[in-house]
């Protein structure tokens, strides 16, 4: 996995290549919201006009899936690509709604005896808040909505097998002979099976694949035009590129992934008791409705307390230079905390027992959110990762971990709640690391 960040990084510069296609995306898309507004107000005065459109859009699906090794915080970044797709597919033609895929079955959620697959959005998202920014159902939803666990066609998405022609890059899609070994496998009925979020009776009735070169509505096209059947499931969907990295089409999606509220109760309770941290000291009051949150850079005060996220597992085996011992994290923590006037250290790990241990040992007064068995059960090891990203992103000073999207999905946080970028944008640095370059501020665009 620490092999996949590296190639994380060079996206964000092609994306920045791109970012005149992007800004002509956004452009549409703010005429089309002004088009909307529009057809609205007239909507009384043209009623019957209203509804013939309406009944000309046919009602069509998107399901998705990722690679299966990655983790929750990459796949979550991968749901922002899908539904801006969404968007500029309901921009022109049918009305398209994202099928959320199923959590479950993550490399990283190892926590024995607990049932971890078939996992609902809704436990860790507040789904009527995804749906103020595009139309969203579960899965199941679209089981019944569909009239049974049948996917029309599965495109798997790949890249180009001769690799980029001439060393030049450039935006394309074709369809291609699959060039890995397919995933899926007819049965008798002529259906693919496969692996499909552990539904067991979903099966595909087409199955093909598609080299994909560019940004996620480079797809659009192709779903309009060259495929007719209702439902389209797009695999390996993290092929694709963000439309406009952190533009504002990327941060009303990132905005509306408001996460569910009994998480962030159990998260806001932990704080009043164990850190002293409330929304109304800390300046950090929560819109419950994220269309009407706009905090000023600067505004949040947090919680008087350092927050920490100490990626470890994958990051130490890879012996990366740009992650620290604990010793070395332990002591970075100790001048955090003497420099901010901090008494107190959250820390959120998924560091092992032993590493867990000794890291007790150096830092005695760090407290961390720690469920008991049945509280595990009901939260699942992805709760558990929310609660403790979001008491990091009431914390008045954050320090994460180099390239952890889990860090960088908590910066995000922090920048929705108004924190100072100075107490946002840093990380530890590797024991022997040279140039420990702090990490990119992306501001909201509203
Ligand atoms: N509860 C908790 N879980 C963590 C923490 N750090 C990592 N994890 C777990 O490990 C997983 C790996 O991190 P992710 O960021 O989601 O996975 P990823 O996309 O591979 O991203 P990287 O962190 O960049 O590896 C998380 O989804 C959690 O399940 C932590 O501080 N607290
Ligand atoms: C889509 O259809 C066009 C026109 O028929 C064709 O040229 C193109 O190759 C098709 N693309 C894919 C990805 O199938
Ligand atoms: C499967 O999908 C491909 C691509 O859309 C199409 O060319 C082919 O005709 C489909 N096959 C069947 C049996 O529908
Ligand atoms: C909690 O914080 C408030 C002010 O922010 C302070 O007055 C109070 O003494 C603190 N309580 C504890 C137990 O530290």
């Amino acid at each position: 996995m620490a092999h996949r960040r590296t190639e994380q990084i060079p996206i964000v510069f092609i994306l920045s290549i791109y970012s005149f296609s992007s800004l002509f995306l956004t452009l549409l898309l703010s005429f089309s919201i002004f088009e909307t507004v529009i057809s609205e107000n007239a909507f009384s005065a043209s009623h019957t006009a209203s509804i013939s459109i309406a009944a000309a859009r046919d009602l069509r699906y998107l399901l998705y899936d990722v690679n299966p090794p990655e983790g929750f915080n990459l796949r979550r970044d991968v749901y922002i690509r899908m539904a801006s797709l969404v968007k500029t597919l309901r921009k022109d033609g049918d009305d398209w709604v994202l099928v959320l895929p199923p959590w479950g079955r993550l490399y990283h959620w190892q926590s024995p005896n607990i049932h971890q697959i078939r996992i609902p959005w809704g436990e860790f998202f507040s789904l009527t808040s995804l749906q103020a920014n595009v139309p969203v159902i579960e899965y199941e939803e679209f089981i019944a909505e569909n009239g049974g666990p049948f996917i029309d066609q599965v495109l798997v998405l790949q890249n180009y097998a001769e690799g980029w022609t001439d060393g030049k890059w450039e935006e394309k899609v074709d369809e291609r002979p699959c060039i890995e070994k397919m995933m899926y496998s007819k049965d008798k009925q002529g259906f693919y099976r496969g692996w499909f979020w552990g539904f067991e009776e979903t099966r595909a009735r087409n199955v093909t694949c598609i080299s994909a070169q560019g940004h996620a509505s480079i797809m659009a096209p192709v779903l309009q035009k060259n495929i007719t059947v209702t439902s389209v499931m797009l695999d390996r969907a993290e092929t694709l590129l963000h439309d406009h990295y952190a533009g504002k089409d990327y941060w009303d999606t990132r905005r509306s992934m408001v996460f569910a509220k009994h998480l962030r109760l159990i998260g806001d309770d932990f704080r009043a008791k164990y850190l002293n941290s409330s929304d109304d000291r800390d300046n950090t009051v929560y819109s419950e409705d994220w269309t009407r949150m706009k905090a000023k850079l600067g505004s949040a005060k947090g919680g008087p307390y350092l927050g920490v996220h100490l990626r470890r597992k994958d990051f130490i085996w890879g012996h990366r230079e740009d992650v620290p011992s604990l010793k070395g994290a332990v002591k970075k923590m100790r001048s955090m905390m003497k420099k901010h006037k901090l008494d107190n250290v959250f820390v959120a790990t998924d560091a092992d027992g032993d590493e867990l241990k000794e890291l007790k040992k150096l830092l005695p007064e760090m407290v961390r959110f720690e469920p008991s068995p049945e509280d595990l059960e009901l939260l699942k090891d992805g709760g558990v990762a929310i609660i403790d990203q979001w008491i990091c992103a009431h914390a008045r000073y954050f320090i994460g971990t180099s390239v952890s999207t889990f860090s960088f999905r908590i910066h995000e946080e922090r920048e929705i709640l108004g924190f100072d970028p100075k107490m946002t944008y840093n990380r530890f640095c590797g024991d022997t690391e040279k140039e420990c370059e702090q990490p990119t501020h992306w501001k909201i665009i509203y």
